[in-house]
């Protein structure tokens, strides 16, 4: 949508991003699109819906969370550079070094040790280890993924974190002082990890539903229907997503849980417990405003934009959906490469990458709209079709036309597939 952003370098031998260059290796994937947006900062734009969410999260934890000393319990963070090293976005996360979610297909790598982070829970670690009892922290995130209105490669998202020492977390509770944060020889089982308490677990998970529920009601108002679904992430447990009624469909907008204790311990903080939660700005601000597709929040069309100056962050928005312009599609059929010389296997998430690095915003849609398996020679065919449309005017027939070839000669070049053009 805009194009005025300075291109960033991506010289032979290295990648350069924010001002550092990083050394390519056999793991670099990211693409200069994507790298165009780091440092665009959208949370940190004022009056950007995404930044007023952020903004109106911040003031209800500043005003419902008072610290002992009178000032706001939760600090918040919102600067912290997107390039991250592999262990903070995993190894610091117990996320295991064979675990799927480190796939090259779902993540953006600078190279073997520096990626573009896939979630604000990279940030945990160190921010524990600084001696942050309670924190926010917001910041855009990198993921490879599918093409839809709901889907895009870069989002933004907010983690909350609070410990409790045995004092804090008992002191409420009658005869509090004989209860323990921990036990020893306890077991794990779906309700707590095996070194702690039922009752201190109990608590913590009290109160980060609690955190949460209220923070959605102060968003959405109190009869938002929500319900909590029972989940897994490696550095908590137990863990939920929360999910939000909208438009007659349950929608998840957040993950959370009780923190791994080996996470607490690694990090210095092994005489407290704590909750961590992550949760989505782009989707909260889409049902808050009712934004139909996530580029969007990319836009610089004034129309978009002036709807979110408001006098007040507490004011309500009422945002009046630009009018959609008409989409138009084509489709691209190929041959996959043979599975015999499996080097050059296909995946899926290469062909979007390819389809989203030439076509950019312009592209709202791919989906896959046939699979052929020719019977004789066995050789298999894919045909996607890609829904193209501008959000600020009319496309033309040639514009994408020229966008459509260019991605039928780059598959061929870069994917080893054999069009069908
Ligand atoms: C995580 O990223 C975990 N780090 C969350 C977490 C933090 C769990 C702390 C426990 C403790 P997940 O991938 O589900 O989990 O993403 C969290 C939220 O980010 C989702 O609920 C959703 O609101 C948002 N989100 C995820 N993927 C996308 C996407 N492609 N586009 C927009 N929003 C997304
Ligand atoms: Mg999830």
């Amino acid at each position: 949508l805009s194009t005025d952003i300075p291109q960033p370098v991506i010289g032979h031998q290295s990648v350069e991003v924010l001002g550092h260059r990083y050394p390519r290796d056999d793991f670099t994937n990211v693409t200069p699109k994507i790298l165009a947006k780091v440092g665009r900062n959208l949370h940190n734009q004022p009056y950007h819906p995404l930044w007023l969410i952020k903004e109106r999260i911040k003031a209800h934890f500043y005003s419902n969370y008072i610290g002992p000393g009178g000032n706001p319990l939760f600090s918040v963070h919102d600067n912290l550079s997107p390039v991250v090293t592999v262990e903070q976005n995993f190894d610091s996360l117990l996320i295991p070094p064979d675990h799927s979610s480190r796939k090259q297909g779902d993540n953006y790598y600078l190279n073997r040790n520096m990626m573009l982070r896939a979630h604000t829970s990279a940030h945990q670690a160190e921010l524990v280890r600084s001696g942050l009892d309670a924190f926010l922290l917001a910041g855009d995130v990198y993921r490879r993924d599918e093409i839809d209105a709901s889907h895009y490669p870069v989002f933004h998202q907010m983690e909350g974190v609070r410990l409790f020492t045995n004092h804090q977390l008992f002191s409420k509770v009658h005869n509090g002082e004989d209860l323990s944060l921990f036990e020893r020889g306890g077991r794990r089982t779906p309700q707590k990890q095996e070194t702690h308490s039922l009752e201190a677990v109990k608590l913590v998970e009290f109160d980060l539903k609690q955190t949460l529920t209220r923070l959605v009601s102060y968003l959405f108002g109190a009869d938002v229907e929500v319900r909590w679904v029972d989940c897994y992430f490696p550095f908590t447990h137990p863990s939920f997503e929360l999910e939000v009624r909208f438009q007659g469909n349950w929608m998840e907008v957040l993950g959370c849980g009780v923190m791994e204790q080996e996470l607490l311990n690694s990090v210095g903080a092994q005489n407290k417990l704590g909750w961590a939660f992550g949760l989505g700005l782009e989707r909260l601000a889409m049902v808050l405003y009712s934004i139909p597709d996530i580029r969007l929040f990319w836009s610089e069309d004034e129309r978009f934009l002036k709807q979110f100056r408001v006098q007040d962050i507490h004011q309500p928005v009422c945002f009046q959906a630009l009018s959609k312009y008409p989409p138009l599609h084509n489709d691209i059929s190929f041959w996959l490469p043979d599975t015999k010389d499996s080097e050059e296997s296909f995946t899926e998430n290469d062909f979007y990458e390819l389809v989203r690095s030439i076509g950019g915003d312009l592209v709202e849609k791919v989906t896959l709209i046939d699979d052929f398996t020719h019977p004789k020679t066995g050789r298999r065919s894919r045909c996607y079709r890609i829904v193209y449309r501008h959000m600020e005017r009319t496309l033309t027939q040639e514009e994408v036309r020229l966008v459509h070839q260019e991605i039928e000669r780059m598959a061929e070049a870069e994917l080893g597939v054999q069009g069908r053009y």
